[in-house]
């Protein structure tokens, strides 16, 4: 049953169970309203324990419900009739109470949570806002200070933090449901706590310190509707009376949830789910993992290597002499540092992985490896050496993997006594932040080697994307493609700065010649005079980059590239590039011209489109919805716009 009702004495204890994450589906409303009757109606019972069965906690509101006719009992009549039910509720709550799901538990009388429990209320993620009562609930429990972060944020908090900020009343010591009961059977002793509905809002501890709050969420904001929604809706919380302010958030939630960018958030939430079926292949399960080899101590390898660690793994790294290892070492180990100081990991996760992680100048230490990732030198016959070299030392079912950002993996599949166990895992830097992993299938690689590289990227928290064996796969293919566009419009007639400013008023993080003057001018640089013999003559070629570069103008690591850069970092047009783009157009008797934001916008949007379908047609990737998935993870192409396919085919 979705939702059931077991006593324990004079506790009722009412169950929710909709896999995967509980979410607030209608028959779940409808469960929970007929459990609030027959709880209220039965004398019998002093008290109600609310949770879950599975792995969580009520996750939200069924997003799959949204743009269907709505069913009574909506969410908010639901929690309304809980909040004054004549017993008090208790909300038992472990893994993630996310939106709808914390909605819940506000209305619950209670609330207590296991030690790993999160809890936020992440609708700005989808374009939304809480739209079941929590923008005018949560500052009257906590501070509106703390509400603004969570509900405009759109980040969980840890349970620990959610006691101190007073969100929860308790996290069990022993057995969750068993401390849920004792809490529900002190509280009948209790009067009933008055609903969060008629209380006061919590009072500001400072008018500026909320003011400076409301100007940095509006800054970070960047073009996305629903964090300046979810301003508007704690400040009707704050000024209004609660009635007039719950009938205030429900208009700006019903008026959000029908617009593009809402209805782009869920497509992007559910493309980046659905990249992973790819790895769900009828009757393969994936080889088991536990000890991964890293070849290469590099920026790349040790990223990766750190990525492993941080995901519970055994690593071995492996550098060409002990100098190199030394170097390598010192890197993980300071990325393991770092994700403590963030919270990423625990100070005992952080001692684990130490534990389990070690470096060597032997491939014999990777005998009993059962992934091995290579991250060495871009050179195919220094990768092929790596590959056949490794060989002699593995086992003949460890699966051989290749971190190359373009290299013909086919190739180096083909050069192994393996082919069929060597697959491409293209991670983006930094290796152990990015969230996109491009998973590269070869012509001969087996399906039990592809599922398991995708049940590798789930254990890392990793949205991978199957790409086949391509120039640039996919991210860097079009990212080449666009780059090259914009290129062409410095020699028609804009600057970098005006294609950056209108990439960013577009609502990418930064524009493409502030991307490459931070990742350094020489990458691309050595990648051009590597296709240099087999390039197109007949394409049109800029030679900007190539001067710049030749002028040892690599980006911010050289103090100048497309901007000069000062001391502090601080980027400025420089005059010197502004030069060489008037020369080089004049070189090229091109007469130059302005081109308007929305040009440059249509033009790079153009650009971007074509190399997608072109990646469709030779099925180097799968679908659009990945190349959406792929575009907004790699380069920030804005996600309140779903991706560049999503939002090509949005009407008008
Ligand atoms: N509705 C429907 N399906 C959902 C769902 C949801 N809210 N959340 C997850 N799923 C599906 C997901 O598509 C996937 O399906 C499976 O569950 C596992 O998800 C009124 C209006 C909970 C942290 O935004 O953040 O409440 O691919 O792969 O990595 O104010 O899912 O297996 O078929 O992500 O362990 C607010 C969204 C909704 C939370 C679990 N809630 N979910 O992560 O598993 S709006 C959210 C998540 C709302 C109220 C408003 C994560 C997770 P499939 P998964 P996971």
């Amino acid at each position: 049953m979705t939702v059931s009702i077991q006593t324990r004495g004079n506790i009722a204890i009412v169950t929710i169970d909709n896999p995967p994450v509980n979410a607030a589906s209608h028959a779940v409303r409808l469960g929970l309203q007929n459990a609030l009757h027959q709880t209220s109606q039965d004398d019998a019972v002093q008290a109600v324990v609310l949770h879950c069965a599975g792995r969580t906690f009520i996750a939200g509101a069924d997003i799959t419900e949204f743009g269907t006719p709505s069913q009574d009992p909506s969410l908010p009549d639901l929690l309304t009739q809980i909040e004054t039910a004549s017993k008090p509720w208790v909300a038992a709550i472990h893994g993630t109470a996310l939106g709808g799901g914390l909605e819940t538990a506000l209305v619950c009388h209670y609330r207590i949570t296991d030690r790993a429990t999160k809890l936020g209320l992440p609708e700005v993620n989808l374009g939304l806002i809480p739209g079941a009562g929590g923008t005018v609930r949560l500052p009257r429990l906590i501070a509106p200070e703390h509400a603004l972060e969570m509900i405009a944020g759109g980040k969980p908090v840890a349970a620990t933090r959610a006691l101190e900020l007073g969100l929860i009343d308790q996290i069990a010591e022993g057995d969750l449901l068993e401390d849920a009961i004792a809490l529900a059977q002190a509280s009948g002793a209790r009067p009933i706590p008055l609903p969060l509905i008629e209380r006061p809002v919590v009072a500001l501890s400072s008018q500026d310190k909320w003011d400076g709050m409301i100007r940095k969420v509006k800054a970070k904001a960047r073009g996305q509707n629903s964090p300046i929604a979810a301003i508007k809706a704690l400040e009707n919380a704050l000024e209004l009376g609660a009635p007039a302010a719950l009938v205030a958030e429900r208009a700006l939630f019903l008026e959000l949830r029908d617009s593009d960018q809402s209805k782009a958030l869920r497509h992007i939430f559910f493309a980046e789910r659905a990249t992973a079926q790819v790895g769900r292949i009828k009757g393969v399960a994936a080889a088991p993992l536990s000890h991964i080899g890293v070849v290469g101590g590099g920026t790349m390898g040790a990223g990766i290597a750190a990525a492993c660690l941080l995901a519970g793994y055994r690593v071995t790294l492996i550098e060409r002499n002990e100098e190199a290892a030394d170097t390598g070492r010192d890197r993980v180990h300071v990325t393991l540092d770092q994700s403590r100081k963030r919270g990423v990991i625990t100070l005992a996760a952080h001692l684990q992985a130490v534990e389990s992680f070690q470096v060597s100048t032997s491939y014999a230490a990777l005998s009993d490896a059962d992934l091995v990732i290579e991250a060495v030198f871009e050179d195919m016959q220094v990768k092929i050496d790596v590959l056949t070299a490794l060989e002699a030392e593995m086992r003949p079912e460890t699966i051989l993997a290749t971190n190359t950002s373009y290299l013909d993996i086919n190739e180096m599949a083909a050069a192994t006594q393996r082919p069929s166990r060597v697959i491409g895992l293209h991670f983006f830097s930094p290796a152990h932040i990015m969230k996109l992993l491009e998973i590269v299938v070869t012509d001969s690689v087996d399906d039990q080697t592809t599922a398991t590289a995708f049940a590798f990227a789930k254990r890392l928290k990793k949205i991978a994307v199957r790409a086949k064996v391509g120039e640039g796969f996919i991210a860097n293919r079009i990212m080449s493609a666009y780059r090259r566009e914009a290129e062409y419009m410095l020699e028609d007639g804009a600057m970098p700065w005006d294609i950056d400013a209108a990439m960013r008023d577009f609502g990418f993080p930064m524009g493409i010649f502030e991307m490459q003057d931070l990742a350094g001018l020489d990458i691309s640089w050595a990648m051009r005079k590597r296709l240099s013999a087999t390039r197109d003559p007949d394409q049109r070629y800029v030679d900007i980059g190539d001067k710049l570069c030749e002028s040892g103008h690599f980006g911010r690591k050289t103090g100048r590239g497309y901007y000069d850069y000062t001391e502090d970092g601080r980027a400025h047009h420089s005059a010197e590039t502004s030069a060489l783009i008037k020369d080089e157009s004049q070189r090229k008797g091109i007469t130059r011209a302005h081109i308007s934001d929305k040009i440059i916008m249509a033009r790079i949007l153009d650009r971007i489109r074509s190399e997608a379908a072109a990646l469709l047609d030779q099925g180097i990737a799968r679908c659009a919805d990945d190349i959406d998935v792929v575009m907004v993870n790699a380069f920030g192409f804005p996600r309140w716009t779903g991706g560049p396919m999503f939002y090509q085919s949005r009407p008008g």
